[in-house]
């Protein structure tokens, strides 16, 4: 057994230097909590970018994964397997949907859906050949593909990456205006917009804007695209954050939880209108609903029901969030965010202000991480408890309290 140095020596040996990770080495986890590889416990806010919704290791999704690892993985979809088209049943009648398109990670949700999108443009609504638009949002995050990165605002996801994919339109992010002038475009097929964007510091739009996007992108003849793939599976307190405003999408995006952090598990879900645009040869992937992905991706969703975590979140947000407000802190400028989905605001001059304060987390038993420079992200496993939200407020304030900056 070695210590945490050298297996962060290891990877800045041997791994390409993509991340900038917080020094911990975690060696296990169980629900909320994670042990390093020296014994050291800590709380989890971050449940893997929200993938571990359920908890680490949940037990009947591991179950569930290690019985169906034991008897088939994968067939690939050039032959049928006893598993998917089960999995396809329920998922489609838990969320209200048609159709199911299996994929692995979220920027190949992602990638499906803006196919998607443009073949219905050109299949039903009748835009020519090559001229589909689709609007997106400023400060967006649906991946890192090199279609994806095109419509980035983030230079530091696109810069130097290019050339980039055509056909996007960016407007700001809670801007009905902007979405109304876009929709004049009769070139137009969809509308890809983050209920809750994540990446940007769990920026919250104003109550009734996906309500008021959904209604007039209808009235446009445009496709509505949720990407709920951090927003989804019960992290901000409802199945889909876009239940909030009783919002259906024409094309909802799944990823992250929907494995509850086991295998990279992503859906595509839409009406047979959209959905059988796509024929045979068209689309696909190796991976995508393998037997394997598709009971743990059942498991995952069963789970969340069953163990009511859509009202676990809702409870322990408020109790964190009302927490939170107690701390007498000149570093907090903002607390904000929805079900556990939260983010603290850090005023500081000094840009590694949030980075310097979740090195004193860690040191105190709580993993978190900063998004864009002055945001530190909060979003533990849905699992968690009053006492364990208890116990990271503590740290917390102590934490702001004792960290120089
Ligand atoms: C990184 C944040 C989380 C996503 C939404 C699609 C994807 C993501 C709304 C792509 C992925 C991740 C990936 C991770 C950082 C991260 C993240 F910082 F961006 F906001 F979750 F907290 N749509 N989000 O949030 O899914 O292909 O990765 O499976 O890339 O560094 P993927």
């Amino acid at each position: 057994m070695h210590n945490s140095q050298y297996y962060i020596d290891l990877e800045s040996a041997y791994g390409a230097h993509n991340y900038h990770p917080i020094p911990v080495v975690i060696s296990r986890a169980s629900g909320v909590e994670m042990w390093d590889v020296e014994g050291k416990r800590y709380v989890d806010f971050l449940s893997g970018y929200s993938a571990v919704n359920q908890g680490h290791c949940h037990p009947r999704i591991i179950k569930a994964l290690t019985d169906q690892a034991a008897a088939l993985t994968l067939t690939s979809r050039a032959f049928y397997n006893d598993r998917l088209g089960e999995y396809e049943r329920f998922i489609t009648q838990l969320l209200g949907y048609d159709k199911l398109l299996p994929m692995n990670t979220g920027a190949e949700a992602v990638e499906t859906g803006i196919k998607l999108a443009r073949r219905w443009a050109y299949d039903v609504k009748g835009i020519e050949e090559n001229k589909a638009r689709i609007i997106v949002c400023s400060e967006n995050f649906h991946g890192r593909t090199s279609t994806i990165i095109s419509f980035s605002t983030d230079p530091s996801s696109h810069k130097r990456f290019g050339p980039f994919m055509p056909g996007f339109d960016v407007i700001p992010y809670n801007d009905l205006e902007a979405l109304r002038l876009a929709l004049e475009n009769k070139d137009v097929a969809g509308f890809l917009v983050e209920p809750i964007q994540g990446e940007a510091g769990i920026v919250m739009p104003d109550k009734g804007y996906l309500f008021q996007a959904k209604a007039m992108c209808e009235a446009a003849n445009v496709l509505f695209i949720a990407d709920e793939i951090q927003t989804g599976l019960c992290r901000t307190g409802k199945m889909l954050c876009c239940d909030h405003e009783n919002v259906k999408p024409d094309i909802l995006l799944l990823g992250k939880a929907l494995s509850g952090g086991t295998l990279p598990v992503s859906a595509v879900l839409s009406r047979d209108e959209v959905m059988l645009t796509i024929k045979p040869g068209e689309h696909g992937s190796t991976f995508g609903g393998s037997p394997l992905a598709s009971i743990v991706a059942t498991e995952s969703l069963k789970v969340l029901v069953d163990e009511n975590m859509a009202e676990n979140a809702i409870r322990m947000g408020e109790l964190l969030r009302d927490g939170l407000a107690t701390i007498q802190s000149p570093l907090i400028s903002e607390i904000r965010g929805m079900g556990l989905m939260n983010a603290i605001v850090i005023n500081h001059q000094n840009p590694d202000a949030a980075w310097l304060i979740c090195e004193t987390f860690m040191k105190n038993g709580l993993l978190a991480k900063p998004t864009h420079g002055d945001k530190i992200r909060l979003a533990p496993p849905l699992v968690i408890n009053a006492a364990q939200v208890e116990e990271a407020i503590a740290i917390i304030d102590k934490s702001l309290k004792e960290c120089i900056v």
